[in-house]
């Protein structure tokens, strides 16, 4: 079929609206109408030709929301017509890291799904005969695209596709950062470093934590009042002190915060970050992506006196067993997503959602199919 889609031909260039060639599912596949997807960093962070995986050509898009219209050979868990959220963290339930019971990280494709590939090693986008990269198994900046069935959570069909599409990605990896990979408990005091989509949900997910201390850090303070919204109950522009930020934040907890989450990308934070948790127990959460080549470093003397360094993908959430409960706490008002969009729009604009975000004037923009 023909489908609409943002075909990004090479890195640094805009996005382009094409009409590209989709094929239908093969085994195992299904072909979703995308109704909706956020934009997210990473998406620019891979344009920015900054990803060491990064393919060109290839259509981004990694938090979306859609319905299903056709399903492949052997598709057994999804229908025509159920609603789905695309998972770039699939959940096969049989592999070893699916099995472990210690991470969400399932590796069933993940290494097709690298090479902008579906699981057969091919691909189901093409222009005028020459394939076009899928991206994170997932590209949703096209009207269609084609998802493994292992990737796509079936979610609540009275849930609005144009908002619970960023539980896609950045809510549920900042929320789940905290409430998984962290494991804040009442009380904790905690610092995010980055209030963009991924920072403003690491404090919502703080307040649902109960933590006592949540101390926001970034440089466009216009981003300030957000998170004062969502619980945030300190602000920190680092621009406005001459010394490192981590000693402004272990003077301001007496010795440190319990937990603290880079959301930004920038090692030089990701070391403030860890150095500005308490000695002998502050844990720190790397969430933001850096480019090739760049390394994280501190004092190991950091480590031995007891502070933890700790990641997370998608906050640890196994997509299909858990993405639907997320779902239901954004229906039953326990999680705010409406806030978080900012901005809406068509395809056609979705270059502007990119200047939106460089600008620092969104948190999320959603495209509207
Ligand atoms: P964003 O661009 O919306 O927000 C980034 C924020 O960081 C902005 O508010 C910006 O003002 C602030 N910032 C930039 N430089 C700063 C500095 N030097 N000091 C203080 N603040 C600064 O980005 P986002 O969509 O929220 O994504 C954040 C990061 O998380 C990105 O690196 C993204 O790739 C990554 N990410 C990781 C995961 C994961 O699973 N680990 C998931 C989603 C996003
Ligand atoms: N390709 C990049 C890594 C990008 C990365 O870390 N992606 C996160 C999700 S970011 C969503 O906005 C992730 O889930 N990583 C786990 C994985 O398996 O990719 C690089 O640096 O090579
Ligand atoms: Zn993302
Ligand atoms: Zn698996």
């Amino acid at each position: 079929m023909k489908v609409k889609a943002a075909v990004a031909w090479g890195p640094k260039q805009p996005l382009s609206i094409e009409e590209v060639d989709l094929e239908g599912p093969k085994k195992g596949e299904v072909l979703i109408k995308v109704i909706a997807s956020g934009v997210c960093h990473t998406d620019a962070y891979t344009l920015s030709g900054e990803d060491p995986e990064g393919l060109f050509p290839v259509i981004l898009g990694h938090e979306g929301g859609g319905i299903v219209t056709e399903v492949g050979e052997g598709v057994t868990t999804l229908a025509v017509g159920d609603h789905v959220i695309p998972l770039y963290t699939p959940e096969c339930g049989e592999c070893k890291f699916c099995t472990s019971g210690k991470t969400n990280l399932c590796q069933r494709i993940r290494e097709t799904q690298g090479r902008g590939l579906m699981p057969d090693g091919t691909s189901r986008f093409s222009k005028d005969g020459k394939p076009i990269f899928h991206y994170m198994g997932t590209s949703t900046f096209a009207e269609y695209t084609v998802v493994p069935e292992i990737a796509l959570a079936k979610i609540d069909k009275s849930a609005p596709l144009d908002k619970v599409c960023l539980l896609g990605c950045g809510v549920t990896t900042g929320i789940g950062a905290v409430l998984n990979t962290a494991k804040v408990e009442e009380g904790a005091t905690i610092a995010v470093f980055g209030l963009g989509g991924i920072g403003l949900s690491v404090v919502q997910g703080a307040k649902m934590a109960k933590a006592s201390k949540i101390i926001c850090i970034d440089i466009n303070e216009d981003k300030f009042e957000m998170a004062k919204k969502f619980g945030a109950t300190d602000f920190i522009n680092p621009k406005k002190y001459d010394k490192p930020i981590q000693e402004v934040i272990v003077e301001l907890t007496e010795g440190g915060v319990d937990y603290s989450f880079e959301c930004i990308g920038n090692v030089d934070l990701m070391r403030a970050a860890l150095e500005c948790c308490h000695k002998g127990w502050g844990e720190s959460i790397i969430i933001g992506v850096a480019g090739a080549g760049k390394e994280i470093s501190t004092r190991p003397f950091q480590l031995v006196t007891g502070r933890v360094w700790r990641g997370t993908a998608f906050g640890g959430v196994k997509g299909r067993t858990e993405l639907p409960g997320y779902v239901d706490k954004y229906m039953s008002g326990e999680i705010n997503l409406d806030d978080l969009v900012t901005f809406k729009l068509p395809l056609e604009e979705i270059n502007k959602a990119f200047d939106l975000m460089h600008e620092g004037k969104s948190i999320r923009t959603v495209i509207d199919f």
